[in-house]
């Protein structure tokens, strides 16, 4: 059994390693000669993780150990020769689906009865960027009415970014690109922290009413992971023309067999 300092108490690993010190003898024979607390999760397998000797005083079965850690796990010890063991890494490591694993080792004896002990240690995974952020929809379309102030808020874009820290900061751009001949800057910009996409302009319904905008969320890893979503806007029609007449060319006149045409035109330009 643990000793009562070896209780695993969550949350404390960070510190228990140091307060170990290492080569200190635990259940007097099991050894933790080095040992990497903190492992990027993008090590190869075969990565050394911890150097480990058994000692046990006795002599010939009663001093033979079994040294063994649970199953399941991505590492495995291997003995290189007697009485050392080097724990590695044994397939790939995900931060974003374990970000620790606490290990016990366990040394079994071949007495009778057997003696045995165990010492734990706990593995932090550290973060590689590795995840791209993803937007929160494949696309979006949002409609708004023409002649909005400019400023007016349109929609706002969200995305997540499973990796931690700057690796999954975020920030919002607009792709370049041309609307009716200009940049799609002159109609729309974005608040580069919080997706929240302005119009610059006054949209005018009768020019277009439809247009859309790439948006592109960039974490701030090393390298850069992003990616690009789209961004239809539709320009809602207001009523804010009166009615017109339209006068036909007068080489078109024959096309119209219509005296109601004439009859409008001579009131209109009494
Ligand atoms: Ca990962
Ligand atoms: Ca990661
Ligand atoms: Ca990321
Ligand atoms: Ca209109």
């Amino acid at each position: 059994s643990f000793p009562a300092w070896l209780c695993f108490t969550p949350g404390l690993h960070v510190i228990f390693p140091e307060e170990l010190s290492l080569g200190s003898v635990v259940g007097n024979i099991i050894i933790i000669n080095s040992l990497s607390k903190m492992v990027q999760e993008d090590v190869e397998s075969g990565t050394v993780i911890a150097l480990i000797s058994i000692r046990d005083m006795d002599a010939g079965r009663n001093g033979e150990v079994n040294v063994h850690i649970p199953h399941g796990l991505p590492f495995r010890l291997i003995s290189p020769f007697e009485e050392h063991y080097t724990l590695v890494t044994d397939g790939p490591l995900d931060r974003e689906a374990v970000s620790e694993y606490t290990i016990i080792v366990t040394a079994t004896d071949f007495g009778s009865p057997p003696r045995s002990a165990q010492q734990f240690f706990v593995i932090t995974l550290s973060d590689v960027n590795d995840n791209a952020p993803l937007f929160s929809q494949s696309s979006y379309s949002v409609d708004i009415a023409e002649n909005n102030g400019p400023g007016a808020l349109i929609l706002t874009v969200s995305a997540f970014d499973q990796d931690l820290g700057q690796n999954a900061h975020l920030s919002f751009t607009i792709l370049e690109s041309e609307v009716q001949g200009s940049p799609v800057s002159s109609f729309v910009y974005i608040n580069s922290e919080n997706g929240n996409l302005y119009a610059v302009r006054a949209l005018d319904y009768e020019q277009m009413n439809v247009f859309w905008v790439q948006v592109q969320v960039r974490d701030a890893g090393t390298p850069v992971q992003s990616s690009n979503v789209t961004v239809h806007v539709f320009v809602i029609d207001e009523n804010d023309h009166s009615p017109a007449l339209i006068y036909p060319a007068p080489e078109r006149m024959w096309a119209f067999n219509c005296k109601a045409l004439v009859v409008t035109s001579q009131a209109s330009t009494e």
